[in-house]
């Protein structure tokens, strides 16, 4: 396997200088920042882009080390679109020409046909600026990636592609809610979701301190509300819950330790480790969540703030499977809903991702 280059722009703006090997200092002393995605077409009902929502049209590419990649892959799973969109996972792992499908057998996404992910950025558009990210989303015909605006597709995927919803998909951007939950995922991108980045990529103290402090405030208010309610917004799971997940997954794992996010530990705040467990157990979430490939992600392609690319083995994962006690509280997971059935063989996550269960002592 190619050593990887050091692709500290991950979770970078689209339109960010590239990151060096001494990691993050392209960018100067200048705070870490996120630009909008280049690629910003919509897939909808009414086909207004050009990208109408079509049955078998649309492949997803993620990482499944990828916070924001995770988002589509969970709301794909919980509203029953995977016979829909199809999904293509790429190595963990980026060389110097980014996201590859070096899982696959012989090096090709076998859909696409594609080694690399920025094949499909360039069909799109030659010399488009910005980097390749993922989650992106690409039209099989044609082979051009359609968006990789990571913000809009979740929201389309629970309002647009609604027609090909399986029965019993839950509404997780219910129109009366909606206001509330944009008010709150604005809070939670801001100082959680891009916050530890922010604290992570930080190359000057005084911006590592206000985003330490930033993420901290936020999930100490964070783990306030929700210590007497099930779920975000609501009493049902809604895209707030998906997004806060996807960062407290990762937490103990990277976050703490690597991105130096560490005035206590998921696993330390009762509420927030309860709830993000809750979530974990429930079908759709931790089925998707690949801790091998999260970890050797961040810390093998962040050679700017991990120079060895050693990788640490902890932390104990068992703690996900015991028991969280949320639904004390109430709450309606699914709403009127079900929860979706079981992962499709192809897509499960190898044993090397989950969390073994603690052993029994007697
Ligand atoms: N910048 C992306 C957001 C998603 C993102 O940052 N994804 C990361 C992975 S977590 C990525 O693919 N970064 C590019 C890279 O690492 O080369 C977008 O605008 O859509």
């Amino acid at each position: 396997m190619p050593h990887p280059t050091d692709r500290s722009a991950d979770g970078a703006p689209d339109d960010a200088p590239p990151a060096t090997a001494e990691g993050n200092t392209a960018y100067g002393r200048k705070p870490f920042t996120r630009a909008r995605s280049h690629f910003a077409d919509r897939v909808t009902a009414d086909g207004r882009d050009g990208w109408p929502v079509e049955a078998g049209r649309y492949r997803l590419v993620v990482s499944r080390a990828c916070p924001w990649a995770s988002r589509a892959v969970i709301s794909r799973r919980l509203l029953g679109l995977e016979d829909a969109i199809s999904l293509a996972l790429t190595d963990p792992l980026q060389d110097d020409r980014s996201w590859r499908f070096t899982l696959e057998p012989d090096g090709r996404d076998p859909v696409l046909g594609i080694r690399f992910l920025s094949e499909a950025y360039d069909a799109r558009e030659k010399d488009h600026p910005g980097g390749v990210s993922v989650p992106a989303l690409v039209d099989v015909p044609s082979g051009r990636l359609v968006t990789n605006d990571y913000q809009r597709l979740t929201l389309d995927f629970a309002t647009e592609w609604r027609a090909l919803h399986r029965p019993g998909a839950p509404d997780l951007y219910p129109e009366p809610l909606r206001e509330e939950i944009d008010i709150v995922m604005a809070g939670v991108y801001r100082d959680v979701n891009n916050g530890v980045y922010r604290a992570g990529f930080a190359t000057g103290q005084g911006d590592y301190e206000a985003a330490f402090h930033d993420l901290f405030r936020r999930l100490d208010l964070l783990s306030v509300r929700l210590s007497d309610r099930r779920y975000l917004v609501g009493d049902s799971i809604t895209e707030a819950d998906i997004r806060l997940f996807t960062t407290l997954v990762r937490f103990d794992a990277v976050y703490h330790g690597h991105f130096k996010c560490n005035q206590f530990k998921l696993a330390e705040d009762p509420v927030l480790w309860a709830y993000a467990k809750d979530l974990y157990q429930t079908p759709g979430f931790g089925d998707t969540v690949d801790f091998h490939h999260i970890k050797q992600h961040y810390y093998r392609v962040h050679t700017g703030i991990n120079p060895t690319g050693v990788v640490p083995l902890g932390p104990d994962l068992s703690g996900w499977l015991t028991p969280h006690h949320r639904e004390e509280l109430g709450g309606r997971p699914f709403g009127d809903g079900t929860p979706p059935g079981p992962v499709p063989p192809a897509e499960e996550v190898p044993p090397s991702g989950r969390p073994e269960p603690a052993p029994t002592h007697f």
